[in-house]
C-alpha cells in the first residue's frame, strides 16, 4: 500500500540513503524537487544577464576572460539542473515555458541591477559567496541527482567568489574613487544577499516537510547566519563598511547580531515588481525567439543523422 511505501521511503531518507529517478516517491517530493531545482536552474539562466552587462566592458583583458568563463560556468549549471529536474518527469519545453510564462520563480537576487564594474565584484564575493553556503548543504540533498550535480557546481562556484572578492580587494586598495565603489556597490548589493535565503524560519513554507526529506539540511535563518559570520570579516579585510548600523558581535551567541531584514521589498520582488524583473524576462523571451533557427536546425540535423543510421 501507499502507506507502507511512505513508510519504507522514509526510513530509507532517515537511514542517510539517496533517493534515485527510478526509486518510488511521494508525489508532493517529486513535486517539491521540480519546484526548487527548476527555480534553481532558472536561477542560473537569468542570473548570466546581470554579469553579461559588464562582459563587454571589463577594464583588462585578464578580468574579461574571468568574467567570461563564470558566466559560461552559470550557462553549465542551469542545463546541469534542467537535466536533473527532467529525471523527475517534466520537460525542458515545459520548464523553461513556466519561467517565460512568468509562472516559475527564480532568486529575487538577480533583478537587481549592475551599475558600475564594482558590482562584478559585489556579486562574485556576496552573491556567489552565498549561493555556496546554501549549494555546500544541498551537495547532501537526499535526491541523488541533485546532490551529485551539487558537488561539480560548488567547485565552479568556488571560483567565482574568489574572482569576485579578488576584484573588491584591487578596487579596496586602488585609489579613492575606486575605494568608494566598491563601498558601493557593497550597500546595494548587502541586503537583497540576505535575502537570497528566503523568508525567516517562522515565514518558510516548506522547510519543515524539506527538513524532514532531508531536501535542506538547515534552514534559511541558520544559512544567512553562517554567511554573515563568514562575510563579515572579510569586509574587514577590504575596509568597507556594511551598511547595517545594528551589526554586532554577540559574545553569548558567538554569532553577529544584525538588523531588521525588509521583507516588504523581498516579497515585492518575488512577485515581479523588482527594479529589473520585467527586463530580465524580456531578455530571457528575445533570446529564445531568436534562437529557434538554432533549435530548429538542431533539430532537423539530428533527424536526418537518425534517418542515416537506418538506411
Ligand atoms: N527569491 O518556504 P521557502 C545561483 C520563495 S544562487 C525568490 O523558504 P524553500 C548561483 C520560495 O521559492 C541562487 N523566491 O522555500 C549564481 C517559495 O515560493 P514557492 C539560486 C524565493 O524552497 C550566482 C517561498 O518563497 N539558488 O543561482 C526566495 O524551502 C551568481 C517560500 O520560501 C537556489 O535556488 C528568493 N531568494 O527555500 C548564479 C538554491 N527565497 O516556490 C549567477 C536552491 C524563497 O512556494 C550568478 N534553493 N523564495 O512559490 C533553495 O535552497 C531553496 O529553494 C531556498 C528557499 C532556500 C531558496
Amino acid at each position: 500500500s501507499t502507506e507502507n511505501l511512505e513508510i519504507e521511503f522514509q526510513h530509507k531518507i532517515d537511514q542517510g540513503y539517496n533517493i534515485e529517478p527510478k526509486d518510488w516517491m511521494p508525489e508532493k517530493y517529486r513535486k517539491t524537487h521540480i519546484r526548487q531545482i527548476s527555480q534553481h536552474a532558472h536561477s542560473e539562466i537569468v542570473g548570466m544577464l546581470p554579469e553579461g552587462n559588464w562582459i563587454t566592458r571589463a577594464p583588462t583583458l585578464r578580468r574579461k576572460v574571468a568574467l567570461l568563463a563564470k558566466v559560461q560556468d552559470e550557462a553549465g549549471h542551469g542545463l546541469y539542473l534542467y537535466s536533473a529536474t527532467e529525471t523527475l518527469g517534466i520537460s525542458r519545453d515545459e520548464l523553461i515555458e513556466q519561467l517565460h510564462a512568468g509562472k516559475a520563480k527564480y532568486s529575487s537576487i538577480f533583478n537587481y541591477p549592475t551599475l558600475t564594474w564594482a558590482d562584478i565584484g559585489a556579486i562574485g564575493w556576496l552573491v556567489d559567496g552565498a549561493a555556496i553556503i546554501n549549494q555546500v548543504m544541498l551537495t547532501r540533498t537526499s535526491y541523488g541527482p541533485y546532490a551529485r550535480a551539487m558537488v561539480r557546481i560548488c567547485k565552479e562556484e568556488s571560483f567565482h567568489q574568489r574572482q569576485g572578492y579578488e576584484i573588491m580587494l584591487t578596487l579596496c586598495n586602488g585609489t579613492e574613487v575606486q575605494k568608494q565603489m566598491a563601498q558601493d556597490a557593497l550597500s546595494r548589493w548587502w541586503w537583497p544577499s540576505l535575502m537570497m535565503f528566503g523568508p525567516t524560519d517562522a515565514e518558510s513554507t516548506h522547510t519543515e516537510l524539506s527538513m524532514k526529506w532531508k531536501i535542506k539540511r538547515k534552514s534559511n535563518d541558520e544559512l544567512r547566519q553562517q554567511f554573515i559570520d563568514n562575510t563579515v570579516p572579510q569586509a574587514g579585510i577590504l575596509g568597507i563598511t556594511i551598511p547595517d548600523k545594528d551589526l554586532k558581535w554577540n559574545e553569548k551567541t558567538g554569532h553577529y547580531d544584525f538588523g531588521e531584514i525588509d521583507w516588504e521589498e523581498f516579497w515585492n520582488v518575488v512577485k515581479g515588481n523588482g527594479p529589473c524583473n520585467k527586463q530580465r524576462l524580456d531578455a530571457r523571451r528575445s533570446a529564445y525567439e531568436k534562437g529557434a533557427w538554432v533549435r530548429e536546425a538542431a533539430s532537423q540535423y539530428a533527424e536526418k543523422q537518425r534517418n542515416k543510421e537506418f538506411t
